[in-house]
């Protein structure tokens, strides 16, 4: 986290200097490289205090015509991980609570797309899949934000 430590206000009666280090252009962190963000995003999941995170978490368990909610955010989807009991229908509802555009999209394991949700800013979207037995992505089709943690797993059971 950048803080602004004031070394000058307590070594010297230097009133402008403490105005300048005050002033909000002087508290604002500069745009960071992805690269800095990236080793950030460890520091802060690990601090526990950040909104960047990389990966998503938890786990849902559904059964065929289930809604599962998902949540979509920098960077990363909770639940990370989806059951579904059987083959069938599962609709995902997805919320956006970040602050880019997202969307959820779908691939099987051989990496062929099976559709998702458009790219969206705020609120939520659906879509629903009809699913065969197997292992699935689902994933953020935006920029790197896979690469940066928008990925989860869906596994459809056998039985
Ligand atoms: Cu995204």
């Amino acid at each position: 986290m950048p803080t602004v430590r004031n070394s000058s206000a307590i070594v010297g009666a230097a009133r402008k200097a403490v105005h300048l280090a005050r002033s909000p252009a002087g508290r604002r962190p500069r745009p960071l490289p992805v690269w800095s963000l990236l080793m950030a995003a460890g520091i802060v999941a690990a601090s526990g205090c950040g909104q960047v995170e990389r990966g998503g978490r938890g786990f849902a368990r559904a059964v065929p015509g289930a809604s599962v909610q998902v949540t979509a955010r920098e960077y990363g989807f909770t639940p990370a991980r989806i059951d579904l009991a059987r083959a069938g229908r599962l609709r995902f509802v997805v919320r956006n609570v970040g602050s880019l555009p997202h969307d959820l999209r779908l691939r099987d394991e051989r990496g062929r797309e099976l559709g998702g949700t458009p790219a969206f800013e705020r609120g939520s979207r659906t879509v629903t899949f009809v699913l065969r037995p197997g292992r699935y992505t689902y994933y953020c089709s935006i920029g790197d934000h896979e690469q940066l943690g928008m990925r989860g797993v869906l596994v459809v059971r056998t039985r």
